[in-house]
């Protein structure tokens, strides 16, 4: 029997599908939906995808870039987005995109996070949320909801989250957004804006993992932790950073938070603009 062709398999290194993602992991859906974006640039002739480089650092959600048929850089722990200044420095034509869970980006990664949307450095990165760092059994992250039992914090998270779309939005950045595995059109349509504009643009992207957040909010089930997501997901159209809310209980807004066209680090760099 002939293997059927899927319209999105050339994006995808097919010797190394299966992934090694949980069943019922939101990772997937959110491959599907970026790979969809960056198929219609590609065919659009906006985007050159021998120029694309994708760039991951440890974790699941960093593992993506084992899957695309794209050049790829699996790096250490946290120091995707260093690595990606790097190439793009080196090479300004290269559009990178570096791929992160939120202890690699957010936590490990922080620091560079924090440099690179002041700097408005030339690339997208694109967090996956899940509230833990899933890959190493779940202990706390930066962005674990508080009371929240984790491996590292069996009485419960005492501290207080951070909110990555207010940090990186209050910054130089020239594009923020927030969108969710349960809504992957959205994925889609921010990412294929974002591969249409220069320098930094960040991309939270709140994800299921019933693997093991959901073991420790009690929502094993993917399909029941999908659904208590999606129940939660609120989208609003161009939110000021003020109403970024993520909150498992009073809810996670989605939507494009931050849109300027502030000279880029390579645009200056190159004395296009200043
Ligand atoms: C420097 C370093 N510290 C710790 C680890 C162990 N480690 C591997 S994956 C991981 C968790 C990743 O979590 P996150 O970035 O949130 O991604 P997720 O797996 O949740 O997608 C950790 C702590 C490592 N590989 N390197
Ligand atoms: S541990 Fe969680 S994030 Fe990692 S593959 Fe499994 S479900 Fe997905």
């Amino acid at each position: 029997m002939t293997r059927q062709i899927h319209p999105l398999d050339k994006h995808l290194r097919l010797e190394r599908i299966p992934t090694l993602y949980c069943p019922g992991c939101g990772l997937g859906i959110a491959l599907g939906a970026l790979l969809r974006a960056l198929d219609k640039r590609i065919s659009e002739g906006t985007i050159n995808p021998d120029k694309v480089l994708w760039v991951g650092g440890i974790g699941c959600s960093s593992r993506m870039v084992f899957y695309v048929n794209y050049d790829a850089a699996h790096v250490i722990h946290g120091r995707a987005i260093p690595f990606a200044l790097g190439a793009v420095l080196a090479n300004p034509d290269l559009l990178a995109i570096v791929t992160g869970g939120d202890g690699d980006i957010a936590g490990i990664g922080g620091n560079h996070l924090i440099h690179a949307a002041r700097r408005n450095v030339d690339m997208i990165v694109l967090m996956f949320t899940n509230f833990v760092y899933a890959m190493t059994g779940g202990q706390v992250a930066p962005t674990t909801p508080r009371g929240v039992s984790t491996t590292t914090t069996p009485r419960g998270n005492p501290e207080y989250p951070v909110n990555a779309v207010k940090l990186v939005g209050s910054l130089n950045a020239n594009y923020v957004a927030r969108a969710s595995v349960t809504t992957p059109h959205y994925i889609e349509q921010f990412f294929y804006k974002a591969l249409g504009m220069r320098g930094f643009r960040f991309i939270e992207i709140v994800s299921t993992c019933p693997e093991i957040y959901g073991r420790h909010i009690g929502l094993r089930d993917p399909v029941e932790m999908y659904s208590e997501l999606r129940k939660r997901v609120k989208y609003k159209h161009k939110p000021s950073l003020e109403k970024a809310e993520i909150d498992w209980e009073k809810g996670i807004v989605i939507g494009e938070f931050v849109e300027r066209s502030n000279p880029s680090l390579i645009e200056i760099l190159k004395g296009v603009r200043s």
